[in-house]
């Protein structure tokens, strides 16, 4: 980790004034390592931000969870400790009530459907949950599909599912969603998965391509199955503290970046998804691609009935379903 010889205040650093240095130096984290796309994609803003602001503002990014696991950098982030944390929706799902249904299996038909979804009306009226919660939302990235993987056989049926362990995020609806698969879940934070997987805690995982290539899980667990059951929303969020320290014109700057880097980021989303899928494959993962997808969604009749259980939040699934 760097050194820090200027003076911290609440996460924001005030550094010295002389000529080119940062008046402020927004910390933001991650758990993936450099070069993957959401780390790019900040690094990117970044640098958008202090050439639009003459030089004042910075981005610094912490990758490969150096600032701590996803949950823990996702409460710093509440406090102020850290600037700006780049997370998945996962992790917010038993503090931010309104990402649950955008984090329900099979909700999304395809990652253009949500796009689409949460960069309309939708997409703003979650932001104001995080608001509650002390988190100014400055973009949506994407997360691709998730699909299981697992150190014992190729998964061909739910059936295969049956009994075995996997590693879920820090939320109820996976440990509910994997329930009614027949399977067990064990929440616990991405670091600790590689090694649990190893040692047999675990029999596998649920990832999309780049996380399952990145994190190594690939070598420990070489059975993936494309059944695609998680179509899931990242955001990356600024702290409500760092966000009232500033300007009403960094404010307004930083949205706009935070916003431009989202078509960046899905660019480098989509090529690192073929890249990683070549790449676990050359290394020997055996990926089984024909899967039939409509048992699954039937099976997660139980999980919606436990998380869509208001008028409103019907209308939430029917709005979502409606959006083309
Ligand atoms: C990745 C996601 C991370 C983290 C990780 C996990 O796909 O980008 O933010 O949530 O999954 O499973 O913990």
């Amino acid at each position: 980790m760097k050194m820090m010889t200027s003076l911290l205040v609440s996460g924001a650093v005030l550094a010295g004034t002389a000529a080119g240095a940062c008046e402020i130096t927004l910390r933001s984290a991650d758990t993936h390592p450099a070069g993957y796309p959401t780390v790019e994609a900040v690094k990117w803003m970044g640098e958008q931000v202090k050439e639009k602001s003459g030089g004042r503002i910075c981005i610094e990014v912490f990758p490969a969870s150096e600032l701590g696991e996803e949950k823990d950098a996702i409460e710093q982030t509440q406090f102020g400790v850290i600037d700006m944390v780049r997370a998945s929706f996962g992790p917010f799902n038993n503090l931010v009530p309104e990402t649950q249904v955008v984090s329900l299996p099979y909700i999304f038909r395809s990652s253009e459907h949500m796009h689409k979804v949460m960069d309309g009306p939708i997409g703003e009226e979650i932001a104001k949950g995080f608001e509650a919660h002390d988190l100014v939302v400055l973009g949506y990235y994407d997360g691709g599909a998730r699909s299981f993987y697992n150190k014992e056989k190729p998964i061909t049926k739910i059936e295969d599912l049956a009994g075995m362990k996997f590693r879920v995020m820090q939320s109820d609806v996976f440990v509910d969603m994997m329930s009614a698969l027949g399977a067990n879940a064990t929440p616990m934070p991405y670091g600790e998965v590689y090694s649990s997987i190893e040692t047999g805690v675990i029999d596998g995982a649920e990832n999309n391509p780049p996380s399952y290539d990145t994190s190594g899980h690939f070598e420990v667990a070489k059975y993936y199955t494309l059944d695609e059951h998680l179509i899931m929303p990242e955001v990356l969020a600024l702290s409500k503290i760092t966000w009232d320290k500033l300007s009403p014109e960094d404010q307004a700057l930083l949205q706009e970046v935070g916003k431009a880097s989202v078509p960046v980021m899905r660019e480098l989303w989509a090529a690192k998804v073929k890249e990683s899928e070549a790449k676990v494959e050359a290394a020997g993962a055996q990926i089984v691609r024909d899967i039939d997808k409509a048992p699954f969604i039937a099976a997660m009749e139980p999980v919606y009935a436990k998380y869509v259980t208001t008028p409103e939040l019907q209308d939430l699934v029917a709005r979502i379903k409606a959006t083309e």
